[in-house]
């Protein structure tokens, strides 16, 4: 199952809004096929392993063989046909499955009642929190229309996000590739318009790979007044500005011009009161979920991070920790929260002198 979540992973950043999934099939303790989900819209990865084994073996090889699926087969007819039945025509003797489909569409016609009813030997669960965790942002996003949020950030030990030499990053080049690996999965980056002003990112995937296999997410600037530079790096047709209601149509069409998309907010009140430069995250949200986007990876700054915890909007940390402490006159990881968060069963991870800790947040 392990290799299945390795094969599945090869589709990352091409099959959204549809699951990354993974097959393998074995015979006598032999690995004979293995395939995964490579395209949106395209054969899910349990056919694709099956076709590839077809093309080697013969039926009867395949009559004694186990296929390992990180997901459990469709029943239904989508963009591709429902691959329950093609499993159990394969002939198949044993279907080993990683996660349940979270799609409410497949609610109630689980298709492991079916295969067991053919006399298919089916075990689940197996290494289930890797092949859940393989597809959360489907899950978030089919049941809510909502996108996963990761809140990615790279800092000291003393929580802090700037540091003296502005021009290096805090963390090491390890950290930096797991962050364009993220890049390549998730379909949007979000920045404030204050990081696009202080450092000019260019927010794109940078894998040594070639570029037809790379996946460059929507770059996305909260910015309620319009101050983007109309020469920002980050400007393209693969970019969104998100304002508040009410900015000049000047600025506007100046920066429409780049290419970019412009999303205008409401303007939010407080017991009748104006809320200056407060943004909705649940409405954009809404409105990213609406265009597509199953998963939002959110690199800061403070102000940015501190709204969407404060809004209760993270759902997964990805805390990169560098060797330092800077002390008191650089930007902190958060400004005052409004309750703190717990991050659920950490898994830290070590990246030369840098520590990763990730985990789903609870808000207390
Ligand atoms: C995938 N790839 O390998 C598997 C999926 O519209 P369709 O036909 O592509 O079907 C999408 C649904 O099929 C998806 O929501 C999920 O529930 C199920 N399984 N999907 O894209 C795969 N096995
Ligand atoms: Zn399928």
């Amino acid at each position: 199952m392990q290799m299945a979540v390795a094969e599945a992973r090869k589709g990352s950043g091409f099959v959204q809004t549809n699951p990354m999934v993974g097959a393998v099939i074995v015979h006598n303790e032999k690995v004979i096929a293995k395939s995964y989900h490579a395209k949106y819209g395209g054969p899910h990865a349990e056919v694709r392993a099956l076709q590839a084994a077809r093309k080697k073996h013969s039926a009867k090889t395949l009559r004694e063989s186990t296929i390992y699926i990180t997901l459990e087969p469709c029943t239904r007819q989508g963009k591709t046909p429902p691959c329950a039945p093609t499993v159990m025509a394969s002939g198949v003797k044993r279907v080993v499955i990683g996660a349940t489909d979270p799609n409410p569409h497949e609610k109630g016609r689980s298709s492991i009642g079916q295969m067991r009813r053919a006399g298919i030997t089916v075990t689940t669960g197996v290494a289930r929190d890797e092949c859940e965790y393989l597809i959360r942002a489907f899950s978030k996003w089919i049941n809510t229309k909502h996108p996963f949020v990761i809140g990615k950030v790279g800092m000291s030990i003393d929580g802090k996000i700037t540091h003296p030499s502005q021009q290096q990053y805090i963390t090491n080049p390890k950290s930096l590739h797991r962050v364009h690996e993220l890049r390549q999965e998730t379909d949007a980056i979000l920045v404030g318009v204050n990081t696009i002003i202080k450092d000019d990112p260019m927010l794109n995937t940078r894998l040594k790979r070639p570029e037809s296999r790379l996946s460059h997410p929507t770059k996305i600037i909260l910015d309620s007044r319009l101050r983007t530079p109309r020469n920002s790096q980050a400007l393209d047709d693969n970019t969104i500005i998100v304002c508040l209601e009410g900015v000049s149509h000047k600025q506007r069409h100046a920066l429409a011009k780049t290419g970019a998309d412009i999303i205008e907010l409401p303007l939010q009140k407080q017991q009748g009161k104006l809320l200056f430069e407060t943004m909705n995250m649940k409405a954009l949200l809404k409105e990213l979920g609406k265009r597509g986007k199953t998963s939002i990876l959110v690199e800061g700054g403070s102000f940015v991070f501190t709204s969407f915890i404060n809004q209760k909007l993270i759902d997964e940390f990805y805390i990169f920790v560098a060797p330092y402490l800077y002390g008191a006159t650089y930007l902190p990881f958060t400004y005052a929260l409004k309750h703190s968060v717990t991050i659920e069963d950490p898994q830290p991870e070590k990246l030369g002198d840098n520590i990763l800790v990730r985990g789903y947040a609870k808000y207390n």
